[in-house]
């Protein structure tokens, strides 16, 4: 990759969107106020399994500091706030015959709705962000049994009959990918279920299913009265050839994209079906070790269903990994994809250990989805960076958003990439799930040891609310780094 320095300049076009965004409960706290039930991550944390034993019981305090925040989020001239709903506030006991729906959770919601509203701001909503109700986990077995498919889509259907008059966004998912491998697969992120072979396949599986019923309840439903869209957010790193003139090592980075977008891209924007490569690859490792198929199958008519069901895309991308090809014994999730992933030395780190600035990334992997699933309409729901301190001053992480926006202006503007929205991550210090209160994402700063939860806006609250004043970059005197040769 060569990688020159140009003036950062140039708008995007009229009409391009700019957000924010946040997740219950990674700001809300009020863990066990107003009839809000247990989900797993209470659990998590409560199991002390986060780092220094850190808890999201209290978090930043959103819920007690609604207006607020509305006016952070106001501040930053931006159109969206995403935020995420918590399932537990809106139906406390899903298992229970009653099964009722809690007016408290409602009540919260349609006034931060109310207060966006009123000041402008659209609000753009996640419907699951990873906080699914402890009694679905232990009373079903969660993600992993199809049993979790019905009452999700009993839950969205709530959010869609309540809210849908005002939210015109909706995002059915919050990175399947890290719910099924870091929660189901690895352990890393709550339920902590450890079982690398069957059960992040399973658990894509149940997800894509209450995805695509979703977006189906929706169009039958509710959109002929209320005209929104419905949409899914996928992360993934941009996977970049170790060796770049290497054809085996093109090929494992074009299998690891498979294996992690294209897992749940693919059978929503591309077949209606798995990518090839890695029903191809996952087979011929479980006939190896005489294992049964592990990965489900879709028949036809859920195919055609999955097919399609999202009317946009929505992008959570923060780095690249260089991937070259590794044979290995190692079954399961990531085994199965025979790849080795590393990082540049020279790449610059970041407060998480598997955040490296790689700008140029951002443009090559958006490039991939457009020649992958035909330029489908993408919203970037998620951009950011750490560091450990939350300094005000924080110029290493302005500069992570200038060349990040850069590269999307190039991709928007010289690739012709239909990318319609910017939603920038965070608005607030958050619980930083398994890292706790140590990785600082926010624009703006949270005291934590402050019982009000102080906010102040930092350095980079300032800059972004000029980009998006400017619509892109009006007289910015830096310079930005460009990477000639896309390989
Ligand atoms: C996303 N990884 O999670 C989530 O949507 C946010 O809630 C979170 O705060 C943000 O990114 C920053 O972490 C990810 O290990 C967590 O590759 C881990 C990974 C990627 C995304």
């Amino acid at each position: 990759v060569k990688v020159t320095s140009e003036p950062c300049n140039g708008t995007f076009p009229d009409g391009f969107k700019w957000g924010i965004a946040t997740s219950a409960y990674q700001v809300e706290g009020a863990w066990n106020e107003s009839g809000k039930s247990r989900h797993i991550w209470d659990k998590y944390t409560h199991d002390g399994l986060a780092y220094n034993h850190d808890r999201g019981d209290k978090a930043g305090d959103s819920y007690h500091h609604l207006e607020e925040d509305v006016q952070l989020v106001k501040k930053l001239h931006v159109n969206y706030y995403r935020f995420s709903i918590s399932w537990t506030r809106i139906i406390p006991h899903p298992t229970k015959q009653s099964k009722g729906v809690n007016n408290a959770g409602i009540d919260y919601y349609n006034r931060l709705i109310n207060e966006l509203i009123k000041n402008d701001i659209e609000p753009f909503v996640t419907i699951y962000h990873w906080d699914l109700p402890l009694s679905l986990q232990e009373e079903l077995g969660g993600w992993n049994s199809s049993d979790v498919i019905d009452h999700y889509v009993r839950y969205a259907d709530v959010l869609f009959n309540n809210f849908g008059d005002r939210v015109k966004h909706w995002l059915t998912f919050n990175e399947p990918w890290v719910i099924c491998w870091m929660g189901y697969g690895s352990a890393e992120y709550a339920p902590s279920v450890k079982e690398p072979i069957f059960t992040p396949y399973r658990c894509g599986h149940n997800i894509l299913k209450a995805h695509a019923e979703t977006y189906h309840l929706y169009k039958r439903k509710y959109f002929k009265t209320q005209q929104g869209k419905v949409g899914i957010t996928l992360n993934t790193d941009n996977m970049h050839p170790k060796e770049e003139k290497n054809a085996s090592h093109k090929a494992a980075a074009e299998r690891a994209q498979q294996f992690n977008l294209g897992w749940f891209a693919n059978p929503i924007f591309g077949t209606g079906d798995y990518p090839e490569v890695m029903k191809e690859y996952i087979m011929k490792k479980s006939r190896k070790l005489k294992l049964l198929p592990r990965l489900p199958t879709f028949n036809d008519e859920e195919k055609q269903k999955l097919k399609g069901s999202a009317d946009f895309l929505g992008l959570n991308q923060y780095t690249t990994s260089l991937v070259e090809p590794y044979t290995t014994d190692v079954i399961g999730y990531p085994g199965d994809v025979d790849v080795k992933l590393s990082h540049d030395p020279k790449w610059k780190t970041s407060g998480s250990t598997w955040l490296f600035v790689t700008p140029w990334g951002f443009r090559e992997v958006l490039n991939w989805i457009k020649r992958e699933y035909n330029n489908v309409r993408v919203y970037i729901t998620e951009n950011g960076i750490t560091d450990n301190n939350g300094t005000l001053n924080d110029v290493f992480r302005v500069r992570y958003y200038r060349e990040y926006i850069h590269n999307l202006l190039r991709a928007v503007r010289d690739d012709g990439c239909n990318v319609q929205g910017y939603i920038a991550w965070c608005l607030l210090d958050t619980f930083e799930w398994s890292s706790g209160n140590h990785e600082k994402f926010g624009l703006y700063q949270v005291d934590f040891s402050d019982p009000n939860r102080k906010r102040t806006a930092k350095k980079s609250a300032g800059y972004y609310s000029r980009i998006v004043r400017d619509n892109g970059f009006k007289n910015d005197e830096e310079l930005c780094t460009r990477e000639k040769e896309v390989s």
